[in-house]
């Protein structure tokens, strides 16, 4: 995100100073110019240059930054909101919220955008909310709808409103990073999940944005680690953990829900099932209540990292000895605002 350069600096004051707001739009506009003139050189180059390019699964630019670290955290609350979808809830929840730009952490878990009625004005928003996100399959789909129209493609009609997005809110979503973490909290945000017992930085970004259920496939070798040896036995198995396929739908092959079986840390907080609404896994959170179908925008909100540590000795003793902490650990408090309407049929939830 634009304001990651101006938090390493650190937020010590409750008021944010005239410089911070200038850092802010500076950086916004140095990292669209950026990515304006990565996209343009893109678009001139021949079809073998644009393959060698690594793309996402939607055939996105992959973002400069895919696994999004906050070392250092504003004073205030650690806020984390599920999917919008274009809806104007997520403004009615940072109200009731009574979300502070100049000491509160905001994180948005992607699936900003598209369904719902304001996406545009959410992209519009989100570089001057001095929050983070991640990305989530809706995001990348429609940066890559609007990537293919200015190639001259036709739209579908499903992107009808992606016509009129400008460079400036196509930039918000070519910088979605896939993931974004706070350690002091023990804490990740994904949009969709993550594959148990893979390690974040090796997690496949089709499956950070789109997986909802594994199916267990019996066990394998587990972590394998090079002996600095030259004998054809250069690797060696560190044991035996279940196999796990990633599945979109559980209509595509069942499966359970791949956040029951996350055993941390971190603590994950996610979105993207809206057909299970809120889960509260031990070590895994789904925060997709369905808001864009008529159900709910979902925030988890945490207490500042000062008062977690002076109130949750949990807390403390966990992240001290390296184990995963649980939402009563993190002293998670759910807020949520009920969708003024539906702004979408419920027929296309799992899409
Ligand atoms: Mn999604």
């Amino acid at each position: 995100m634009t304001t990651a350069s101006c938090d390493r600096g650190g937020h010590t004051s409750k008021r944010m100073r005239p410089w911070q707001s200038s850092c802010i739009v500076l950086a916004g506009l140095a990292l669209t110019l950026a990515i304006m003139r990565r996209l343009a050189q893109s678009s001139r180059g021949s079809q073998a240059a644009r393959r060698a390019l690594p793309v996402t699964p939607y055939k996105c630019p992959v973002p400069a930054v895919i696994h999004q670290r906050i070392d250092h955290v504003k004073p205030g609350r650690l806020i984390i909101i599920g999917d919008s979808h274009g809806t104007p809830e997520l403004f009615r929840l940072l109200d009731k919220l009574r979300y502070d730009i100049a000491t509160d952490n905001l994180i948005l878990a992607g699936d900003l955008v598209n369904k719902g009625p304001v996406s545009r004005s959410i992209l519009n928003a989100v570089p001057k909310m001095g929050c983070w996100a991640v990305r989530g399959n809706h995001d990348d789909a429609v940066l890559s709808a609007w990537l293919q129209f200015r190639d001259g493609q036709q739209l579908n009609p499903k992107f009808e409103w992606v016509r009129d997005m400008t460079d400036e809110e196509a930039a918000v979503l070519l910088g979605l990073p896939f993931t974004v973490s706070i350690p002091e909290y023990g804490i990740v945000v994904v949009h969709a999940g993550f594959m148990p017992g893979v390690p974040i930085a090796h997690q496949d970004m089709w499956v950070m944005y789109k997986i909802r259920n594994v199916v267990h496939e019996g066990e394998g070798p587990g972590l394998t680690h090079r002996l600095p040896t030259n004998t054809s036995s250069a690797e060696t198995s560190l044991g035996a953990i279940p196999r796990y396929r990633p599945i979109e739908k559980a209509k595509d092959g069942g499966g359970e829900a791949w956040a029951a079986l996350w055993r941390g840390p971190p603590h994950v907080f996610f979105g993207h099932d809206a057909v299970r609404r809120l889960q509260l896994h031990p070590h895994a959170t789904g925060l997709d209540t369905g808001c864009v179908y008529g159900g709910q925008l979902t925030a988890a909100v945490m207490p500042p990292l000062a008062d977690l540590r002076v109130h949750s000795p949990a807390f403390v003793a966990k992240m001290r000895s390296g184990e995963a902490v649980s939402r009563e650990d993190l002293m998670v408090e759910l807020v949520a605002v009920d969708a003024a309407e539906v702004y979408s049929p419920p027929g296309g939830l799992a899409a």
